[in-house]
């Protein structure tokens, strides 16, 4: 499978070399040198603009970006992805969430099936349920209609539904309630129902595997808590409880009817899958129509991907620029700075899409990388940021390469405060990049003991996306934006940018260690002294 690692390449190589040299540049001289670098350097994809001209990229950077992207066979891979071929090799799946978005009528094929028809079919059961609840005529067992949902899920099955809810509030149904429980922590369930009424509540268990053991131990005390409050009535269930997963068996088993789970496949990846059955919780929230700009929005974006040339390819473009920053300029990070406050969980959901994706050491093929994978992935909604880690930024000693995300109109318009929110997201770019320097701050007749601390060395790479306004169909291009990156990033470094392994471990050895801090007797522990020590102590302390 892996022909040799991408370090030793031709392309690679000539980029060690170039940035010896691109090191020295700044981004004061590269845009003192060329009047339309910010114009220039701009991909302009309808309805989302990105600026990447603040990146310590000359034309010779991108030219060897696009021959790397080459020797990577870049687009082979995307093509293999979107035709369906198992680019999962250790799991032997296809990696489909494109077709999740594809139109009705299309056919994408694995194992001899078209997928798209069973797609649809499920977006339109989804659909009908929507209006079932939204209009009332479902209803819970007391008759009541229903006015609050939790979704019970993790990981993927979590963290896509959580942010899809934040980012698109404004487009909600607020006459329904949504909370969102995926800690195994008991407080995260029981500070999600207190004030709910559970004759209106609705829960939808959202597992792909449904025996995933945070979701299956929320879904089990929610069953106890709501046949408790109807009164021992064990048939309630069928109308309080939906759930999303591939395993009818056990669906069943918990007391769901079938005909209320809402399917999904194996080709689906959890942190691939919020725009499946997983989005349930979106498409309620949403109702059908906003969930359908949502699909158009990822649609429009993986058309683009796929067809757009490298220098004009948003997604590919940003993977490629992110690789420069991380193996030839020594980034470790990138901060995602939302200056939306309704992007606040945007971060979150990008640590999983991107770290669980790309986290990896060694090559699809299993051999020991020699040169590093993903970045971490952190961010924080400006401007309150700012008045936080952004020092670091500016003056530490790390470089860290920023998103900036904007809109031009906000949902919320009130006095000045959109044009404030945007005011500091061009300036914080700009003085990233171009700082202050020590005559500029000497003309200001700062102190000499000051100088140094008030120099901002700038040379700060960033990114700035702006779009019109956050609405449902720029969710799904932002989010299709950064699969693609992550997908971009995965096929220089030559990972498995779709399997997890790397989450077994824990799980088995917290299956292990439960009993022990459960069991009536003192167990004989053989962990580590460390691990003992730890048990020992909890069991101290949690005894009455
Ligand atoms: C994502 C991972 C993981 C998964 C959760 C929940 O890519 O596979 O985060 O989504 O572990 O799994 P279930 O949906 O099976 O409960």
């Amino acid at each position: 499978m892996s022909k040799g690692l991408v370090s030793k390449r031709a392309a690679w190589k000539a980029l060690g070399r170039h940035a010896t040299k691109a090191r020295a540049l700044h981004l004061r001289g590269l845009f003192a040198n060329d009047p339309h670098r910010g114009r220039r350097m701009t991909i302009d994809f309808p309805g989302l603009y990105l600026d990447y001209s603040k990146n310590r990229v000359t034309d010779e950077t991108l030219r060897l970006l696009g021959a790397l992207t080459k020797e990577c066979g870049l687009s082979k891979k995307i093509n293999a992805m979107f035709r369906g071929d198992k680019i999962n090799p250790t799991e032997k799946r296809a990696v489909l969430h494109v077709a999740l978005r594809a139109p009705r009528g299309t056919s994408i094929m694995v194992d001899g099936v078209n997928v798209v028809p069973g797609v649809h079919a499920v977006l339109d059961k989804m659909a009908d349920f929507t209006h079932r609840v939204r209009n009332g005529s479902w209803k819970g067992h007391t008759g009541r209609p229903i006015r609050n949902i939790v979704n019970f899920g993790i990981g993927g099955s979590d963290l896509g539904p959580v942010m899809a809810y934040e980012a698109l509030r404004a487009y909600t149904e607020r006459a329904l309630r949504f909370r969102f429980v995926s800690n195994v922590d008991g407080s995260d369930f029981a500070e999600a129902v207190r004030d709910l009424n559970p004759a209106e509540t609705l829960f939808i268990v959202s597992s792909k595997t449904f025996t995933t053991v945070e979701t299956m131990t929320n879904a089990k005390t929610a069953r106890d808590w709501l046949v408790q409050n109807m009164k021992g009535d064990e048939s309630c269930v069928s109308k309080h409880f939906v759930a999303v997963s591939t395993n009818a068996k056990d669906v069943a088993a918990f007391g769901i009817d079938t005909d209320n789970m809402f399917g999904f496949w194996d080709w689906v990846g959890g942190r691939y899958s919020m725009e499946s059955a997983i989005g349930l919780s979106t498409m309620l929230a949403l109702g059908p129509n906003g969930f359908q700009s949502l699909l158009e929005g990822f649609r429009a974006m993986d058309d683009h991907f796929r067809t757009a040339p490298f220098h004009k390819n948003m997604p590919a473009l940003m993977g490629l620029l992110s690789v420069w920053n991380v193996n030839f300029l020594g980034a470790h990070s990138v901060a995602v700075l939302p200056y939306d406050n309704y992007l606040k969980r945007f971060p979150a959901y990008l640590q999983q899409l991107t770290m669980e994706s790309n986290g990896k050491s060694v090559t699809v093929g299993g051999v020991l990388v020699d040169y590093d994978t993903s970045p971490i992935y952190w961010g924080e909604p400006g401007t309150n940021g700012q008045h936080s880690f952004y020092q670091l930024i500016h003056q530490g000693t790390r470089l860290v390469p920023c998103d900036f995300i904007a809109f031009a109109k906000s949902l919320n318009p009130i006095g000045r405060h959109h044009d404030l929110l945007l005011a500091n997201v061009c300036a914080q770019a700009q003085a990233l990049a171009f700082g202050k320097t020590a005559a500029e701050v000497k003309a200001e007749k700062v102190p000499a003991d000051l100088v140094t601390h008030k120099v901002f060395l700038g040379n700060r790479p960033s990114n700035t996306l702006i779009a019109e306004m956050m609405t449902p169909a720029l969710l799904g291009k932002l989010v299709a934006l950064y699969e693609h990156i992550t997908f971009t990033q995965g096929a220089v470094w030559d990972v498995n940018s779709f399997d997890q392994w790397g989450v077994e471990l824990g799980k088995v050895l917290a299956q292990r260690i439960a009993p022990e801090l459960e069991s009536e007797s003192e167990p004989a522990l053989s962990h580590d002294s460390s691990t003992n020590e730890i048990i020992r102590r909890l069991r101290e302390w949690k005894k009455d």
